[in-house]
């Protein structure tokens, strides 16, 4: 099989519990050492209020671009062992977590796999992912959904700011 081209993809970062600063150092660098793969973007941290949960802690937020030659299901994988080293448990659905790595985009690939699906399926409905993305992509668009500028139109009720 001939090597894939690099792409580029975007990573949603989100912390509610522990140091969260930390934790997006710690998942900054672990992207940025994975083989194939260079960070070209990280936005800056956004503090937003829980988005369909209740009683958590506000969120701190943020996005990161990279350029990866690794196909969607390796970058996965990629991201649930990073998650796993910043101590990420799963007690329940939507439990406050110290690390939470989604895959946005890879590419304008759009799939519908078990445990992977491309584009995010919430991102568009989102500020704390629509808002960072358009602070370091402004012209990026979401297959199936439009403009990133446009969809943020949609959701300017919901409380982010950035740190
Ligand atoms: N993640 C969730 C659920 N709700 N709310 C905010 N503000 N930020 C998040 O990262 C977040 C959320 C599930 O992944
Ligand atoms: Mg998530
Ligand atoms: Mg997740």
């Amino acid at each position: 099989m001939s090597p894939r081209a690099p792409v580029r993809a975007y990573v949603a970062f989100g912390a509610n519990l522990g140091d969260p600063r930390k934790a997006f150092a710690l998942a900054c660098a672990r992207l940025a050492a994975l083989p194939r793969t260079g960070i070209v973007a990280r936005s800056s941290l956004y503090r937003s209020a829980p988005v369909g949960v209740e009683d958590q802690p506000d969120y701190i937020n943020a996005v990161i671009a990279l350029d990866t030659a690794l196909a969607p299901r390796a970058l996965l994988e990629a991201l649930l062992s990073i998650e796993a080293e910043g101590g990420r448990t799963r007690d329940f659905h939507r439990a406050p977590r110290t690390m939470d790595l989604d895959l946005l985009l890879h590419d304008d690939i759009v799939l519908d796999e078990p445990g992977l699906q491309l584009p995010h399926p919430r991102m568009h409905e989102r500020a704390f992912v629509l808002q960072p993305l358009a602070e370091i992509a402004p012209t990026a668009t979401i297959p199936g959904h439009g403009s990133v500028q446009s969809l943020l139109a949609g959701v300017a009720d919901q409380s982010i700011e950035r740190c």
